[in-house]
């Protein structure tokens, strides 16, 4: 994820899902952290998707 660009095809995907998310992106090390009442399966799919493969669930369920 290099730019603002990455950060809003993200962004949008995960909106697209969930109109209530909250989305946080930190550039540098990748991260992205989304409040939502999706699974997150379901949203590092829709990441996933947008070709940012999601390698770490969260800490807590
Ligand atoms: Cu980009």
């Amino acid at each position: 994820m290099t730019c603002g660009h990455c950060e809003k095809a993200v962004k949008s995907a995960v909106l697209e899902l969930d109109d209530n998310a909250t989305i946080s992106i930190d550039r540098p090390t990748g991260r992205v952290e989304v409040n939502s009442e999706q699974p997150w399966t379901a949203l590092a799919e829709v990441i996933g998707e947008e070709g940012y493969p999601v390698t770490r669930p969260p800490a807590s369920p």
